[in-house]
């Protein structure tokens, strides 16, 4: 694992937009500081937090003055900096369907069960089992369409037998969907890539369950 001198990663265990860059970084064999934000006490919204990364979110990336947010941002940063392994197919097409399946998760799945999005619903008077229902909603409607594309392409991961951006994004969110009690059982592809994944450092290493500040 090389240790990347300046750098320092801003996330929390459950954080699933920072479990994305973890694993990011463990299949680069790459490694920074990590400084751990407490989502759960709201510190993201403190004045401490805001000075450094003033949208709030984890994860957050410096590298003496360089700063960056958007796991994706991110991770395609730490693809061009430290291009081996690569995290995207080298052909046109194949790179494009990996970021296709990388922004269901990222833009149509993620965002609504962002914990502000569940915060907002509880001050709009949802109910625990509402709000539960609504985050699992969205993440069987990501789904399904997730699994309808896997089903065309090859496996064990996303596309083919090395990990991707792809698989770097959907691993996380099975976390967040077991999390919410989602029945995985008619996702095979997704689960495919779940297990493909189990068996890489990389992604075990990087488990919510595996982090310092996990509770
Ligand atoms: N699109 C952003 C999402 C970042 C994000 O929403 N992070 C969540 C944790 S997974 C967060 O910081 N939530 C704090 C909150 O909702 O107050 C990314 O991919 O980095």
């Amino acid at each position: 694992m090389t240790k990347i001198a300046e750098a320092v990663l801003y996330g929390y265990f459950r954080s699933t937009a920072a479990y994305r860059v973890r694993i990011a970084l463990g299949l680069k064999g790459l490694s920074a500081d990590n400084r751990f934000i407490h989502l759960r006490k709201g510190e993201q919204a403190q004045p401490a937090y805001r000075n450094i990364n003033p949208a709030g979110l984890v994860p957050y990336w410096t590298d003496g003055n360089f700063h960056l947010a958007q796991s994706l941002a991110i991770i395609e940063y730490l693809n061009e900096m430290y291009p081996n392994p690569p995290l995207l197919p080298e052909a046109v097409e194949a790179r494009a369907i990996v970021r296709e399946l990388a922004l269901v998760v990222c833009c149509d799945i993620h965002p609504v069960g962002n914990l502000r999005v569940l915060n907002r619903l509880i001050e709009l008077g949802v109910s625990d089992d509402e709000r539960a229902e609504w985050s699992r909603h969205w993440i069987v409607s990501g789904f399904e369409a997730i699994e309808e594309r896997l089903a065309r392409l090859p496996g064990p991961f996303a596309l083919g037998d090395r990990p991707t951006l792809a698989d770097i994004c959907i691993v996380p969110q099975v976390f967040n969907a077991r999390r919410f009690g989602v029945d995985l059982s008619l996702y095979t592809r997704i689960l495919e890539i779940d297990s493909a994944s189990a068996m890489l450092d990389a992604f075990t290493a990087a488990e919510p369950g595996r982090q310092p500040d996990a509770e």
